[in-house]
């Protein structure tokens, strides 16, 4: 392992007032189908994801429920659990804040910061919102009143609910200080937010700027007490950013080969709503701390239910009625239709529009009519044509020309750059195209003509080979978004042994196909939708 070099991925920590839900599943499907495709170039990936656990929010929601906040957190962590056991996600790592590690690394972070001077005591009075666990300035509160006509009741500029008042004593963390050297940051490494576009927004932000943030606080427990000040708490943010360094080590003298190794993070992928906690704050305080900062910041846009008659496109909500839930979209596509429908119909960068009737057009579309058609169509006529196998094949087959070799030569190159910046429905679209043309190909050739003739014996080896190899080529390039259905290609191909790679270009490359093995016909691997299965 030690020889590979090391890909450390991220999801945002999720809150556990609320069960997962498609918006959280999309960001970890989306950070599983990176750390699958990073594993498969030969990377040591290790990706994380967990729980962030304290906070005001929690607490509050534990009282609700008769629970102390461990309780409570214990309650739902399973939930987390299972449901990307589900969805099939790859994580390494599963931290909760409320783990040993994350509290000696968080009061190590105090020590620290109070060591560099980065943080003073004060006292904090201003506005905050329990939901988004966010402090807002009067002058933002003002901007965003008049904006929303909220006729003297002051709500949160982000998630309009009620604000609270606070008032209270408090450290502080110097943000102010950083301005400079986060715009010489931003400057110097415009990739360290992604999509390019997100960038604008950080930096109006930041040149507009900053003030010191109050860290700690004293009006409620649920927190990772302040080492050198009883009664102060750790504000949640600060505890919870730090998760990404404490997965890996921070501050734990046991873990130091291990964190020399994974840090900086190499992709943290969160939404857009948190950027800036990731983008201003996060790197204020590594810098603050003297440690590496992160390559990139992905923040992906929001999912958003797109209204099948009037075609508009609304937040999804549980007040507006139109909450998808996950097993619900499992329940129509699969587990692995779900992945490719969010993963290469949804922009990354931007929101996407969802509903039933283009996931099941997409499913049947690309999956049970293009893919899933191609493979049992192949496979059948293999089994029948040669015995139950794939054909014997002669040397030099792979050196011939034919409309399938071009496309694939070259193809996991192509692929793989748009995988790089996540433009996965790009890298789908590259698959895709190998995909239509051996299906065009299956109409042009029409190996059920050829097998009649005996004289062109030699041709219908040479056609079917082609025909296998683009199968097997397409189901490695796919593994990523449907691990378990390219597994199972693969195996009904007698390719276990290839199941597994971490040399994704070479084993792309056109000429891999194994002769003369038993072929399995199987199952449909997508059963195409009717309408009224939904
Ligand atoms: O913010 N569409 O946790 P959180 C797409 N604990 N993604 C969505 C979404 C939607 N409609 N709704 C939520 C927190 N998300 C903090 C993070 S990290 C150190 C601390 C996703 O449970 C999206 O990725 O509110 C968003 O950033 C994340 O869930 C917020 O999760």
């Amino acid at each position: 392992m030690a020889d590979k070099p090391s890909f450390y991925i991220t999801t945002p920590i999720y809150y556990v007032n609320a069960k997962p839900h498609l918006g959280t599943a999309y960001c970890t499907i989306l950070c599983d189908v990176m750390a699958r495709y990073k594993r498969a170039c030969g990377y040591d990936v290790k990706f994380l994801t967990g729980l962030d656990e304290h906070g005001e929010k929690v607490q509050k929601a534990a009282e609700e429920h008769d629970m102390t906040p461990q309780q409570w957190c214990d309650s739902l962590a399973p939930d987390f659990h299972k449901i990307w056991e589900t969805l099939e996600i790859s994580n390494d790592d599963f931290i909760r804040t409320t783990e040993e590690r994350q509290v000696k690394a968080v009061q190590y972070l105090w020590e620290r910061m109070r060591e560099a001077g980065y943080i003073y005591k004060g006292s904090y009075d201003g506005w905050y919102c329990v939901h988004e666990e966010t402090y807002f300035t009067d002058t933002q509160v003002d901007k965003a009143d008049e904006e929303h006509g909220t006729e003297g009741q002051h709500l949160c500029p982000d998630c309009q609910r009620p604000l609270q008042r606070v008032q209270e004593e408090s450290w502080f963390f110097k943000l102010s200080e950083f301005q400079d050297r986060l715009l010489a940051l931003y400057d110097e490494h415009p990739e360290f937010v992604m999509p390019d576009f997100r960038m604008n927004e950080v930096r109006t932000f930041v040149e507009g700027g900053l003030r010191d943030i109050s860290v700690s606080r004293t009006s409620f427990d649920w927190g990772i007490p302040v080492p050198f000040d009883d009664g102060h708490v750790t504000y949640v943010w600060f505890d919870a950013l730090l998760n990404y360094a404490t997965a890996v080590g921070y501050g734990d003298p046991s873990m130091a080969e291990e964190y020399a190794r994974r840090w900086p993070a190499q992709f943290h992928v969160v939404g857009k709503d948190i950027i800036r906690f990731h983008c201003v704050i996060w790197p204020a305080m590594l810098m603050a701390l003297g440690e590496a900062l992160p390559e990139h910041v992905f923040a992906h846009g929001f999912l958003m239910v797109r209204d099948e008659e009037t075609g508009q496109t609304r937040k999804m909500s549980k007040s507006l009625g139109n909450a998808i839930a996950p097993q619900d979209v499992i329940d129509l596509l699969g587990v692995e239709g779900y992945r490719y429908y969010f993963m290469t119909d949804c922009v990354p960068g931007e929101d996407g529009g969802i509903s039933y009737g283009r996931m099941e057009q997409v499913y049947n579309a690309d999956l049970a009519n293009s893919w899933g058609n191609l493979v049992s169509r192949t496979l059948n006529m293999s089994a029948k044509y040669f015995d139950g196998k794939t054909p014997e094949l002669p040397a030099g087959w792979e050196t011939l020309d034919n409309p399938l070799r071009s496309i694939a030569d070259g193809l996991a190159e192509r692929y793989g750059a748009a995988m790089d910046r996540v433009a996965y429905g790009v890298a789908k679209d590259e698959v895709m195209e190998l995909v239509h043309a051996a299906n065009h190909y299956i109409e042009d050739s029409a190996p059920w003509a050829i097998a009649k003739d005996e004289a062109r014996a030699d041709e219908l080896v040479q056609v079917m080979a082609n025909l296998l190899e683009a199968i097997r080529i397409s189901a490695h390039l796919l593994t990523p978004f449907m691990p378990e259905t390219s597994a199972e290609v693969l195996r009904r191909l007698s390719l276990e042994d290839e199941v597994e790679t971490d040399d994704l270009l070479g084993i792309c490359a056109w000429g891999g196909l194994k002769g003369g093995v038993p072929v399995t016909k199987g199952d449909a691997l997508f059963p195409r939708l009717q309408s009224d299965d939904k």
